[in-house]
């Protein structure tokens, strides 16, 4: 006589997993996005894609970049002045916003409208790493 076996499997599929998506480390990408209610100026071109993220926003004017230091990419004091060093600027103030070449609101300028972007200031009259101001129409 033979024997059959009959083998009765169970199978607990206790697979539940709960998966919660990490928190994303937001702090490791450039500040290239502009908040709304500031005007973002940054070091490089392109708003510093792919270059050391030297960047800084304002809500107001101010008259002379000579004692503003760029931030760096987690709001840390890069202690690298910001004055004749503008590349490209994102506008999301509300307003238009000029850059100035020199302090005082005086020499080339440029004007930039409410929510434009200009990710390369060369061809621009302020000019590459020239703006020493910053006029917000608004504030
Ligand atoms: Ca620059
Ligand atoms: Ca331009
Ligand atoms: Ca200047």
């Amino acid at each position: 006589m033979r024997l059959t076996k009959k083998a009765a499997g169970l199978i607990a599929a206790a697979t539940l997993f709960t998966v919660v998506a990490p928190a994303a480390a937001a702090a490791a990408s450039p500040r290239s996005t502009c908040y709304g209610g500031r005007v973002c100026l940054y070091a490089g071109y392109d708003y510093n894609r792919g270059q050391v993220d030297h960047w800084r926003d304002f809500v107001s004017d101010d008259s002379n970049f000579a004692d503003n230091n760029w931030l760096n990419w987690d709001f840390s004091n890069s202690w690298t002045s910001m004055d004749n060093d503008t590349s490209s600027i994102r506008n999301r103030i509300g307003c238009s916003a000029t850059l100035w070449q020199h302090p005082g609101y005086t020499g080339a300028h440029s004007t930039f409208t409410h929510n434009s972007n200009d990710g390369y200031l060369a061809n621009n009259a302020i000019g590459n790493d020239r703006a020493s101001a910053i006029d917000i129409w608004c504030r």
